[in-house]
């Protein structure tokens, strides 16, 4: 741990109404006394400090930010004191609110390094809160996640990690490990000699019965709630003059692809963006699928075929007016192994015939009617989608904690450790090695929380903050 003083901008740099300079460290306080000059409630220009010489930890200060030496003002600021460890590092923190800006923030980081602070890397206030124990791993990566998080549920769930929802699970389990692991370094210690049965037996039963159901379901958890983090990514797929494009522009309700009678208007991917529920939604109309010598349609299938297989889910759009052609059915084929919904488009002018057809030969895929130039069905198609992805079942798991890819990684490895333990416990190997395997699922808890001293993956989790963070 270092005992320099780190000073960032924590605000993100343009302009704006307040930009924050940050400082954490031995010279913050320092730091503030040399550069704040509080405006006195009779203007007076020299009385720089309250009424006491000095300043109050957690008030905050009306006044300006001076060159030191020539008292030259920098800007008007509010500035605020948070002696350690009552400050988001558990270090004395300075924070100056000026006007937000290029250069008027340079100007104060520049003068407040002057005065003895050193720059701060990405994430530096972050690891510091950590380090100094004020937050565990599992709360630092939330906050990541919560500033990344792209819709209204993904923050709830990194609000709900931030104050340590994931945190008290893992304590939880660690302490249950824990004493299971002490009961049979007991045992072995105090009756030698014995057979240990009884005791592998309980140690198998609480595996089986509480820890091993509890890590599972954090791992489902994971896979369930990872879709509110990154989003889904859709894929329009069909026949040129389908109603592709028109299909688009309905979903993200504004005229973001062109429209016309003319087959082949598409080429390019066309990609915009909406949300249903709650989970953000990259949409992606794409070039009609069919024999083409056209050079550039031709690069505009390769690329449409390319996102059909990188998305979450296909919309392969049919049109209720006229039976199903042997290019769809080549691309049904072709997308057999990728999750689909065939929405049969055109309904305002469907022919029964067609219809008949068309379901006859997509009975395996789940099938919706809409009308793009209308606009019927579309909100039942969004449903559909919706449920497609993420099913009721799933929505239960967002009460609870959900962790990250990293701590899934590592769940998993608990989770297999778990079930060679329970095995061992039953296959009557003995106390000793199974005291041995606990141990090792106590140390990848650890590794969950942070508790095991690992410079290298802090180094990489701390350095995807932005700086001043
Ligand atoms: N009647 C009716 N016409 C529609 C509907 N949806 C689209 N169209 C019309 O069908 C034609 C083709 O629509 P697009 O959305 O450009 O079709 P596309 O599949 O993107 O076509 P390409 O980009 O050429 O592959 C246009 O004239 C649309 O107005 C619909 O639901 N009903
Ligand atoms: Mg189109």
């Amino acid at each position: 741990m270092t005992n320099d003083t780190i000073a960032a901008i924590s605000t993100p740099l343009g302009p704006g109404g307040i930009g924050v300079v940050r400082i954490s460290g031995p010279l913050a306080y320092m730091i503030m006394k040399r550069l704040f000059v509080r405006r006195k409630r009779r203007a007076s220009r020299t009385g720089s400090l309250s009424e006491e010489g000095r300043f109050f930890s957690h008030f905050v200060y009306y006044g300006h930010l001076v060159e030191p030496g020539n008292e030259n003002i920098i800007d008007e600021v509010l500035a605020i004191y948070m002696k350690g460890p009552k400050s988001f590092t558990r270090e004395d923190v300075v924070e100056f609110q000026s006007h937000s800006g290029f250069v008027v923030l340079n100007r104060i980081l520049s003068v407040v390094i002057d005065a003895g602070a050193v720059l701060s890397s990405p994430g530096e206030f972050s690891k510091r809160a950590f380090l100094n124990g004020r937050i565990d791993l599992t709360q630092a990566e939330a906050v990541i996640d919560l500033i990344n998080a792209p819709c209204e549920t993904a923050v709830q769930m990194a609000s709900r990690q931030v104050a340590g929802g994931l945190r008290d699970v893992v304590e939880g389990l660690t302490a249950a490990v824990t004493r299971l692991q002490a009961n049979c370094e007991a045992n072995l210690e105090f009756y030698e000699s014995e057979e240990h049965d009884d005791d592998r037996l309980h140690v198998r039963e609480t595996l089986r019965s509480s820890i091993l159901p509890e890590i599972t379901a954090l791992i489902k958890r994971q896979k369930d709630t990872a879709i509110f983090k990154d989003g889904m990514l859709l894929a329009i797929a069909g026949a040129p003059n389908v109603g592709k494009s028109s299909l688009l522009n309905r979903l993200v309700e504004r005229e973001t692809a062109i429209v016309s009678e003319v087959p082949g208007t598409t080429r390019d991917i066309v990609r915009d963006f909406f949300s249903i529920n709650g989970v953000p939604v990259v949409i992606c109309d794409t070039a009609g699928i069919h024999d083409t010598q056209d050079p550039v349609e031709c690069m505009g299938i390769e690329k449409a075929r390319d996102h059909f297989h990188r998305a979450d889910l296909v919309l392969l759009v049919l049109e209720a007016a006229r039976r199903f052609n042997a290019f769809e059915k080549k691309l049904i084929e072709e997308l057999k192994n990728t999750r689909m919904i065939a929405v049969i488009n055109k309904a305002d002018i469907a022919d029964d015939d067609a219809v008949d057809d068309i379901q006859k030969k997509t009975k395996h895929i789940p099938y919706i009617h809409v009308s793009a130039k209308t606009g019927a069905g579309v909100a039942e198609l969004k449903d559909l989608i919706f449920h497609d992805l993420v099913s009721g079942e799933n929505l239960g798991g967002l009460e609870g904690a959900t962790p990250n890819l990293r701590q899934r990684k590592i769940l998993e490895k608990i989770e297999r450790e778990l079930q060679r333990c329970v095995i061992a416990a039953e296959t009557e190997q003995s106390l000793d090695g199974v005291s041995g395997l606990l141990n090792d699922i106590l140390h990848f808890l650890g590794e969950i929380s942070g508790n095991r001293n690992k410079e290298d993956l802090y180094d990489h989790i701390f350095s995807q903050f932005c700086v001043g963070k």
